[in-house]
């Protein structure tokens, strides 16, 4: 195995390299590595000065996000990184960290160890933990106030996003920006500094006097407010006070403690499981590793609707030329006018300069005919939901795309295969499924036909990741991974309120277990009328008998399509905020009454467990059926796609943290109850309750 770390001699100073590919994580012999090599840097009389810095890509990007897992399971004891870090402080000869690419979590800690940082013009500096809900632990939160100050670094630690070279400069970070090659001005910079007293971050103690104990609190009340139900958050404000009211031996010891309290916690689980899983879901078993993607230069889209405009955005976003056609100028310029606002929205809250918004929208063609899709590599159809429309397209398509040009489509439910054999290229469909609204929401679901060939899967796989997504692949069935599973989460929801609770206790419920919103309002967000479309062309495959959701349809009868006709299952005012609606309240209790259905006092946990287990079963099923490659996939569509909350790791991680047999018991309740057609628990889920195995090791077992 190669040296983790490796010191050389540039004349009188010592460079300590570190060369832990992929991103020079702190993995057990690094610290080790760092120390050793310092040792001998500093025992060596020809040496003045120690550069430390990174080979490849990065400096550090952080602990070793494996090794947690490790710890929580006893495998491995306590990281021990803090005593390292003193020492590379202690030393009598100064230590210059010579950053690029990144110093992220760990890799900050050591690099504010050091006595000075010079930057890279393009390196970043941040406090990552929270992101993985949990907090630095090797002192990040004594150093960084030290240096930025108290609110920056409440800042840093709290909403985990890194900061440019300039910025942690001008913060007192880092010392200086080398412009050209980073060692030869890290060493130059060494020995300029070589010789002189070595300043200690620990104690500069200038920047913790004087904070308001409101700053504190202002902090916390945020972080309540933008990170609902977090603990990691709460817990880095309450280190950096530690910093401010206790020597820095005594705020380590803090930090400490609240380091190993969110360690062992769930929500750390749940969002190292995400972190892994969003990397994993890339990873497509049975692909041959070798394939070469179709590189795409030029795009062109079909309809400029609510998903085209989106989807036309996240092409021009990347730097790729789109053309987006419709049936007529009406449409054409209310799409155009749409992405047009959205952009200036954008350039109103300073994130967009001007210039880029013109740059971006130059790249949007928008056009009533075909002309130019004989040069696009990728077209996407974005029309309406119905299958005739969809052939009809594709067999225009057909004629006009280029041989070798990937033919997409964003269905939300339909068949791919039977739109693909609209063509005589089946291999090269595929569906593109963005979500709503496409150019903010990070998922992508890559629906694979019987034909589509693993180059076409490649490419659009690939292409999620050019488009600032995350790809995960699923199988071709009715709503595929997201839009399946979601049918029992809505019926429940609608079922729940025909027995007795309010759309409010309803929606409630599940804000409060963590989804982004309750069901019923994104119903209304989404627009009722879509489901009404779908269920009127499922209604005749649907099992006769089967207990159907009722009140959907009459809201529909009623023109009550959700906010964008001010009223739905809740009213919506002027500016969209809901409120409850009487006469919603009354189509429910007289539709309940006249199906003879029981009305009758429904806890939250009743709420939460229907909705949510009604998914899980689902998703086992989808596991199953081989849809959906593995749980993590499904948990991450429900991450990026559906607002489930990160921090319980999706449904199938959630599922595995409440203990398949308890999931499993309750779904044999609720069958009990509501009749096998519904409830009928998923036979994977029997056979790993059987085998006292959780969702996790069907992974495994697939990864071999
Ligand atoms: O990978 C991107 C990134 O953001 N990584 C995570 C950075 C992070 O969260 N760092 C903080 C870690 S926690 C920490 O450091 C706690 C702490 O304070 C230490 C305290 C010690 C304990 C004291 C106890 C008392 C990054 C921006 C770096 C690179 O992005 P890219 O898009 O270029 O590449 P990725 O994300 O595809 O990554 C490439 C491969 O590297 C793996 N990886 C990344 N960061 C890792 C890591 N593996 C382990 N540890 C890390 N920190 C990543 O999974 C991927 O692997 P493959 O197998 O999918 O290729
Ligand atoms: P939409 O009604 O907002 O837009 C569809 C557009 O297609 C309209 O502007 C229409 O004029 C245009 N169109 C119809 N026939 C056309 C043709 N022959 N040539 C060119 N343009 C044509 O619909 P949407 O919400 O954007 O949905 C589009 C697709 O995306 C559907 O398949 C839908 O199921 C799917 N989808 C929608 C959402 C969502 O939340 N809206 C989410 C994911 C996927």
């Amino acid at each position: 195995m190669a040296e983790l770390v490796r010191l050389t001699h540039h004349g009188d100073v010592a460079v300590i390299t570190i060369d832990n590919p992929p991103v020079n994580a702190l993995s057990p012999g690094v610290p080790e590595g760092i120390d050793s090599a310092l040792k001998q840097a500093v025992a060596d009389a020809s040496i003045r000065a120690v550069v430390v810095i990174g080979a490849g890509s990065t400096f550090i990007a952080g602990a070793d996000i494996r090794e947690f897992g490790k710890i929580v399971a006893g495998e491995r004891p306590k990281l021990t990184l803090l005593p390292y870090l003193l020492a590379i402080e202690d030393s009598p000869k100064p230590v210059v960290m010579a950053i690029h690419g990144q110093a992220l979590g760990g890799g900050l800690e050591v690099a504010m160890a050091g006595h000075y940082r010079v930057l890279a013009a393009k390196a970043q500096v941040g406090q990552p933990e929270v992101k993985l809900g949990i907090i630095p632990g090797a002192a990040g939160t004594q150093r960084l106030p030290r240096l930025a100050g108290v609110v920056k670094a409440l800042e840093m630690c709290t909403d985990g996003n890194p900061i440019k070279a300039q910025e942690a400069v001008s913060l007192g970070i880092a010392d200086k920006i080398i412009e050209g090659d980073l060692l030869e001005g890290a060493v130059a910079f060494a020995r300029e500094v070589a010789g002189k007293p070595v300043p200690k971050t620990r104690e500069r103690n200038e920047k913790l006097q004087g904070v308001a104990p409101a700053v504190f609190e202002t902090a916390r009340a945020q972080a309540r407010l933008k990170y609902r139900g977090l603990r990691a958050p709460q817990a880095a404000i309450d280190a950096i006070e530690a910093a401010t009211k206790m020597d820095f031996t005594a705020g380590c010891e803090e930090e400490a403690r609240l380091f190993n309290e969110v360690l062992f916690s769930s929500e750390a689980q749940a969002l190292i499981h995400s972190f892994f899983g969003e990397r994993a879901v890339g990873k497509i078993p049975g692909l041959p590793k070798d394939i070469k993607p179709i590189e795409i230069r030029r795009a062109a889209i079909i309809g400029a609707g609510t998903m085209g405009g989106g989807i036309a955005m996240n092409y021009a976003n990347a730097g790729i030329p789109v053309i987006v056609k419709e049936t007529a100028q009406e449409p054409l310029d209310r799409g155009m006018g749409l992405i047009r606002n959205n952009y200036a929205k954008t350039v109103a809250r300073g994130r967009l300069t001007q210039e880029a918004m013109d740059q971006r929208m130059a790249l949007i063609t928008p056009q009533l005919t075909y002309d130019g899709f004989e040069q696009a590599d990728i077209i996407t159809e974005a029309v309406f939901e119905k299958m005739e429309l969809k052939k009809q397209i594709f067999g225009e398509l057909e004629k006009i795309a280029k041989p070798g040009a990937i033919l997409a489509t964003n269905t939300s439910t339909l068949d791919i295969d039977e739109i693909a054999a609209a063509t005589s290229r089946p291999t090269m469909v595929v569906g593109t499924h963005f979500f709503s609204p496409a150019n903010v929401m990070k998922l992508l679901e890559v629906v694979r036909g019987k034909a589509t060939s693993p180059e076409v899967i490649t490419t659009a796989m690939g292409l999620g990741k050019k488009l600032g997504k995350v790809a995960v692949l699923a199988g071709n069935c009715h709503g595929f991974i997201g839009n399946r599973m979601l049918e029992p989460y809505f019926r429940e929801a609608q079922f729940l309120v025909e027995e007795g609770a309010s759309v409010e206790q309803v929606n409630q419920a599940m804000y409060d277990f963590g989804m982004a919103m309750g069901p019923l309002a994104v119903d209304d967000l989404a627009g009722l009328d879509i489901g009404w479309l779908i269920r009127k062309a499922r209604a005749p495959h649907m099992k006769p008998g089967l207990r159907v959701p009722l009140v959907a349809d009459k809201l529909c009868e009623q023109g009550r399509f959700g906010q964008k006709a001010g009223r739905g299952w809740s009213k919506y005012d002027e500016n969209r905020r809901p409120s409850p609606d009487p006469e919603t309240a009354a189509l429910i209790e007289s539709t309940a009454r006249a199906a003879g259905i029981e009305r009758r006092v429904i806890s939250n946990e009743e709420i939460v467990d229907r909705c949510v287990f009604g998914l899980i079963n689902e998703g086992a099923r989808i596991m199953e059926d081989g849809i959906a490659q593995r749980a993590v996939d499904i948990d991450i569509t429900y991450i990026y796609g559906y607002g489930f909350p990160a921090w319980r790791g999706g449904p199938m991680f959630y599922a595995d943290t409440v203990g398949l047999p308890k999931v499993l018991a309750r779904i044999e309740e609720f069958e009990k109850k509501h009749g096998a057609d519904l409830w009928t628990p998923a036979p994977l889920l029997e056979k790993l309750v059987a085998e006292g195995k959780k969702f996790k090791d069907f992974d495994k077992q697939k990864e071999g």
